[in-house]
């Protein structure tokens, strides 16, 4: 999978893929994440990229033109399968939109800082918008590092045990069981005894039943549907 990321503050993209399962993916080739200053294809003299909004009031908004340049440029070296829009008033991002981008080929993903971008690029050129829950970040960077994160580790190939994100929290609408390892007595605290039975069969109906407690304890709303 290929993600083109367009941003006006390229350092808060430095570090987050270059760790750990992100790292990996990357490093086999499974994922390419190229991250594209907006400020060096903007036509405007100082490198400017934001303007006051018409109308009047606090905030800059990113304008049009540096954008389509720099989204019609992209476009001319690959079809893109989603433009998709960082932002607040977006639909909530969840496992099950994860799960569907994570099997597309080319992702472009727009972040906006201060006001937003020109409503116009919404309008034109974004087929999608992303929210990562109700509050406001400074920028859409940390939620589209949260999404490409979330994206990456469901590409085919990129973890080591093929089964291991089936059984994540809310792959089945259900949150993970409690996990534990070594020692199986840490302070007198004991490792529940069916984990030690070796009866697979055993552990895994104890495993589904605790992950139905804790899915009816903690998150009623995931039992009734409701996601
Ligand atoms: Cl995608 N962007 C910003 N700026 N704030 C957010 C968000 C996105 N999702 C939740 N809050």
């Amino acid at each position: 999978m290929r993600v083109d990321i367009i941003t006006v503050v390229p350092g808060l993209l430095d570090s987050p893929f270059s760790h750990s399962i992100m790292k990996r993916a990357q490093a086999n080739g499974l994922l390419d994440v190229q991250v594209h200053n907006l400020r060096d294809h903007t036509p405007y003299k100082q490198a400017q990229v934001d303007d006051y909004q018409f109308g009047g009031g606090a905030g800059m908004v990113l304008m049009p033109e540096p954008l389509a340049i720099l989204i019609e440029k992209l476009q001319e070296e690959r079809k893109y399968d989603e433009v998709i829009y960082m932002t607040p008033d977006g639909p909530t991002f969840n496992q099950k939109t994860a799960n569907r981008l994570s099997l597309l080929g080319n992702l472009m993903i727009i972040c906006g800082h201060y006001k937003g971008i020109d409503d116009r690029i919404r309008q034109h050129f974004v087929t999608m918008e992303i929210s990562i829950g109700d509050y406001v970040l400074s920028g859409g960077e940390l939620a589209a590092a949260v999404v490409v994160d979330a994206i990456g580790r469901l590409i085919p190939g990129v973890l080591n045990d093929e089964t291991s994100a089936l059984s994540d929290s809310f792959q089945d609408n259900l949150l993970a069981p409690p996990v534990y390892t070594r020692p199986a007595d840490f302070r007198g605290w004991k490792v529940p005894e069916i984990l030690l039975s070796g009866d697979h069969r055993k552990v895994e109906e104890w495993r589904h039943e605790e992950s139905m407690k804790r899915t009816a304890e903690r998150r009623p709303d995931l039992l009734e549907g409701n996601n």
